[in-house]
């Protein structure tokens, strides 16, 4: 392999990872452009195996996206519908959204994955409600919810600050937060992307106070449109600086754009080698981040069997009635049974690993 690396100029790279020795926004730029994807793959698998050998995680999850009403105009989003009353808006009533979880009351659950337009309308108290219900019908159910987007908006909607919003949601049961809205952080792409929502420093904030305050919290990257390699890293780059100060962050998700549907239909979708290079640089250069998520919604299901020797120890889980990926194209399916997810895992040559939120195993039958 030392011939192969020195063949694809990473050895000094290979050297940096074996003494311990952070990586430079240089390198992580280097990474993506080395033409040989298997070096980098290699380096990054050697990571993974570092951290957790063979093992593969996921978990027993289900999506809840109560609303796509929202005021933002993200020129990626295919799920946003501008206004209540759009043909395809919706917004369930407090009964509807908890019936989604009696519905799935045969299902040992561990986690509702909540994430919602922002909607202009709603009072504060339908989201403290919304959690609260789902704790009254499931006390032991995880509520991973509202994206860092989203607590700007209920801060400046409501007239508080972002520490008062995570308090409230905290006391009606919010347990961690997910990491969508992130797209790119560089303020170029921002401008043209999603101009109208928070802005990085304010995404990034939020997360601290999160984490300052005891939430575990994960954090994305979108990637595959108009996006320099310069701007992945300094986006991953940001990551790490805040997970130096307070350790919070629990996976980084890679998240592949999906140009179905929305304005940015005209470019292509992210190649498969890319999404593996993506998923294995952010191993490499996040050396303070646990675990590396494939969303297999986003990279379909056999790009993410192949990431699990490109740095990804996690797939996410089983999803259920995800709709920001398929009115964006996805072509995968909206849900994978635990048995689904085990077989692909074991194919692979991983082991796979049934955790709860916050990667503690969940005994699951062999
Ligand atoms: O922030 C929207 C992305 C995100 C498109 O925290 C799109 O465990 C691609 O954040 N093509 C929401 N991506 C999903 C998300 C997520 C997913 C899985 C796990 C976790 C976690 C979080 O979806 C948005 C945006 O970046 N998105 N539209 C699109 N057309």
């Amino acid at each position: 392999m030392r011939a192969r690396l020195a063949a694809a100029s990473l050895t000094d790279i290979a050297d940096k990872l074996d003494a311990g020795v952070r990586l430079t926004a240089d390198d992580g730029v280097r990474l993506f452009e080395s033409p040989d994807l298997l070096a980098v793959g290699y380096l990054a698998n050697r990571e993974r195996e570092k951290r957790h050998a063979g093992r593969t995680f996921y978990n027993y999850n289900i999506r809840l996206e109560a609303t796509n009403v929202c005021v933002a105009s993200c020129l990626f989003c295919s799920f946003a519908r501008l206004k209540e009353g759009d043909p395809d808006s919706y917004t369930m009533s407090l009964e509807q959204a908890w019936q989604k979880l009696r519905d799935r009351a045969h299902q040992p659950l561990t986690e509702v994955h909540i994430v919602n337009g922002l909607h202009p309308n709603l009072p504060f108290s339908y989201y403290t409600e919304l959690l609260r219900g789902l704790k009254r019908i499931r006390p032991e159910i995880h509520l991973k919810a509202f994206t860092a987007v989203e607590i700007a908006f209920f801060a400046d909607l409501y007239g508080m600050t972002d520490a008062q919003v995570l308090e409230a949601l905290v006391e009606a049961g919010l347990q961690s937060l997910p990491g969508g809205g992130a797209e790119v952080f560089a303020e170029r792409v921002r401008k043209k992307i999603c101009h109208d929502k928070c802005d990085a420093d304010r995404y990034l904030a939020i997360h601290r106070t999160a984490h300052q305050m005891g939430l575990r919290t994960n954090v994305t990257m979108l990637y595959g449109h108009i996006e320099t390699y310069e701007e992945r890293i300094d986006h991953m780059l940001r990551v790490r600086g805040l997970q130096d100060e307070t350790g919070g962050f629990q996976a980084f998700i890679p998240l592949a754009f999906h140009p179905d549907n929305n304005q940015m239909r005209k470019l292509p979708a992210p190649t498969a080698a890319d999404t593996l290079r993506t998923h294995a640089v952010a191993r490499l250069v996040l050396d303070n981040v646990d675990h590396v998520k494939a969303f297999w919604i986003a990279t379909g299901v056999e790009v993410a069997q192949q990431s699990l020797w490109f740095g990804v120890d996690d797939l996410d889980g089983t999803v259920q009635e995800e709709r920001i990926y398929h009115m964006a194209g996805a072509r995968t399916p909206e849900a994978m049974s635990t048995d689904d997810i085990r077989r692909l895992v074991t194919a692979a040559g991983r082991e796979p690993h049934e955790r709860d939120t916050f990667y503690n195993l969940v005994g699951t039958p062999a």
